[in-house]
């Protein structure tokens, strides 16, 4: 219809998109073939029917296992490659992508092949259709700072094709603090900070507080229960910090939107950004997740392109090319 035809072609960046989460189940099943691995299911729509989550465990169990089909560099470059042309179908022109190189090195594959593949698809998008692409190394928060460590260091020698890092998987018990050294060094190599400070964390004001005071991100992925304090909700506007939030994946895995929060910190001023984390897993791609807000929040057309302008402003673009968008 007409809204979603307005939204696809308002030009937009997404910041928050986990590349093990756009594994569509027909690509895991083409992976998998080529790979000759087998699989519990056999079709698509059994697939499609363990993608059903309601909290971030139950995602997690299903999330990490899926994984096991990505093997070689072609098949990291295959599932960025279909992304990215999904992404410009939703009129992307900008993306920063997380991955998690621990889920593979830890299962025997080389971080070379990880970083490779995905390097060659963003190549290739960026010839093909003249999407831009960088890439940020999330570590898993869940294992230790040690292995985040070791992770880092391997990381070094691609530092011009790894634009930040990040923190993600289960927060719970594993706060900003634990990995202060790892992001110090990070951020001594050059790279940009962000993390995950989700919101249904008992102690999620207390991350978002480690997140800006005590390791000084340049971001922070989804944050929306910021609102609950004032005094950071200031920090964070003086620093210019920048919200990844992404409705579609918060209602599977809290049941609720976030919508009062993203339209509360909008109108204060903070540069919220609207994305879709893990769209083969939530079923929406980012456009679907303006859409989704838009009819929640009664969103009119003014507030839908402040959030796309801002997920140029909250983006990593260099000075010259954030001109080109605003
Ligand atoms: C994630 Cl929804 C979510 N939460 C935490 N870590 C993640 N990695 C990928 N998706
Ligand atoms: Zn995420």
């Amino acid at each position: 219809n007409d809204l979603a035809a307005f939204v696809r072609g308002l030009p937009k960046a997404e910041l928050h998109l986990h590349l093990e989460g756009t594994l569509e189940p027909e690509l895991k099943f083409r992976l998998a073939a080529r790979n000759g691995i087998e699989l519990a299911e056999t079709t698509v729509e059994q697939v499609r029917q363990t993608y059903d989550f309601h909290d971030l465990t139950s995602f997690l169990q299903v999330y990490y296992p899926a994984m096991r089909v990505l093997r070689h560099a072609p098949d990291f470059h295959d599932l960025a490659y279909d992304y990215l042309t999904r992404a410009h179908a939703n009129g992307v022109r900008h993306v920063e992508m997380f991955f998690d190189p621990q889920a593979h090195t830890s299962r025997g594959v080389p971080f070379d092949t990880v970083v490779s593949g995905y390097r060659s698809a963003i190549v290739r998008a960026r010839r093909e259709f003249g999407i831009s692409a960088e890439l940020i190394l999330c570590f898993l928060r869940d294992h230790s700072a040690e292995f985040a460590m070791a992770t880092l260091m391997e990381a070094l020698p691609y530092r011009d094709w790894i634009i930040g890092v990040g923190l993600d998987s289960d927060e719970r018990g594993n706060p900003p603090s634990k990995f202060a050294a790892v992001f110090e060094r990070a951020r001594g190599a050059g790279f940009l900070l962000t993390m995950h400070c989700d919101i249904d964390q008992q102690d999620s004001i207390e991350h978002i507080r480690q997140a800006l005071e005590e390791i000084g991100v340049d971001r922070i992925d989804h944050g929306t229960n910021i609102v609950e304090d004032e005094r950071l909700v200031a920090v964070a506007k003086e620093k210019g910090i920048g919200f990844t939030t992404c409705p579609v994946s918060n209602s599977f895995v809290t049941d609720q939107m976030k919508s009062t929060e993203i339209l509360d910190l909008l109108d204060r001023g903070l540069t919220v950004t609207v994305n879709s984390d893990d769209p083969a897993y939530f079923g929406a791609y980012v456009g679907e997740n303006y859409l989704r807000l838009a009819e929640h929040a009664h969103l009119d057309r003014a507030r839908l392109i402040a959030l796309a302008e801002n997920s140029f402003r909250a983006s990593w673009l260099t000075p010259a090319r954030l001109d080109g968008y605003l």
